[in-house]
């Protein structure tokens, strides 16, 4: 997908590093933690992948995107939602920083393991940083491990479908209507509010008015469709032309998706701290330079 980026301000990183220096930058606080992706041994990864949250509460999380809600909204109310220890990276220097990152593209989720004592590898010696690109990856990722997942294959599969319904149409919005050439925005833009968000709606309105419980896709348990849909909807209600679409009476199941999520406190505390305010306004900004 092409760079929604603000530029950011120079800090120069080192190029190559060993191991204990690539640890050194992802304790250093302000520099992105150097790839591991394809420098770690398999086992390790594995190991530390493997680690359910409650055996390793120790585990910080970072996840590096830009200032901006984008492709790293739903990782983050994930992480916010799991009680786990995360914060957001901003890149410092993108396009130094890119080119040490596995495929050059934001977001990328870094998993750190300090010393700890399950592991009979490496883990047990020394504190091991899992890097993960690729935004579905990254949410299927925490999802399974954080139990945003389903329990049974027909679980797992609903829950996929509307989240892949979800994360298609904002994408349809993204490189169809924001990121369109000036003279086809008008006309992309009425096709997606006519055509796109409608049939959302439908299914996914339809899908929901059936739930054993109301405010949730699958069973009574938060998944990675709800958080997703709730990413999405509150994107749509910041569109004017789509706001007459979505309504209380209109949209029923989708408010009661949305407010059912409310009741969580530590989603709460994550929608209402000064880092997210932070992040809307500059999404804000970045949306109107892209909407022209
Ligand atoms: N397939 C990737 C696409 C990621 C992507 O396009 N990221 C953009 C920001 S939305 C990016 O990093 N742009 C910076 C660049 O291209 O240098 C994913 O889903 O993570």
């Amino acid at each position: 997908m092409t760079d929604l980026t603000a530029s950011a301000t120079p800090t120069p990183t080192p190029s190559t590093a060993t191991a204990d220096q690539q640890q050194q930058t992802a304790d250093s606080g302000s520099s992105i933690p150097l790839s591991t992706f394809t420098s770690t041994s398999r086992p390790e990864l594995a190991l530390a992948a493997g680690a359910t949250h409650s055996e390793d509460q120790e585990v910080v999380y970072k996840i590096l995107y830009f200032k901006l809600h984008g492709m790293a909204a739903t990782t983050r109310i994930m992480l916010a939602l799991s009680g786990a220890r995360w914060e957001s990276i901003y890149p410092q220097d993108w396009t130094n920083e890119k080119t040490q990152t596995p495929f050059g593209l934001m977001p990328i989720l870094y998993e750190t393991h300090p010393s700890s004592p399950f592991s009979s590898l490496r883990l047990g010696q020394k504190q091991l940083t899992l890097e993960i690109p690729e935004s579905e990856a990254i949410e299927r990722y925490l999802a399974r491990k954080f139990g945003f997942w389903g329990r049974n294959p027909w679980e797992e599969t609903a829950i996929h479908v509307f989240y892949c319904s979800s994360k298609s149409v904002l994408s349809l919005y993204v490189n169809k209507v924001l990121l369109a050439f000036p003279d086809t925005k008008a006309r992309e833009l009425i096709k997606f509010v006519n055509k796109e968000v409608p049939a959302w709606i439908e299914q996914h309105e339809k899908w929901l008015g059936k739930s054993e419980t109301p405010g949730f896709y699958v069973g009574n348990r938060l998944s990675i469709a709800d958080i997703h849909s709730v990413v999405c909807l509150d994107r749509f209600l910041t569109i004017p032309e789509c706001k007459d679409l979505f309504s209380p009476e209109k949209t029923p199941n989708l408010f009661r998706l949305k407010h059912n999520l409310e009741t969580y406190p530590r989603y709460t505390a994550w929608i209402t701290s000064p880092e997210f305010e932070a992040i809307n306004v500059s999404t804000r900004q970045r949306l109107a330079v892209l909407k022209g």
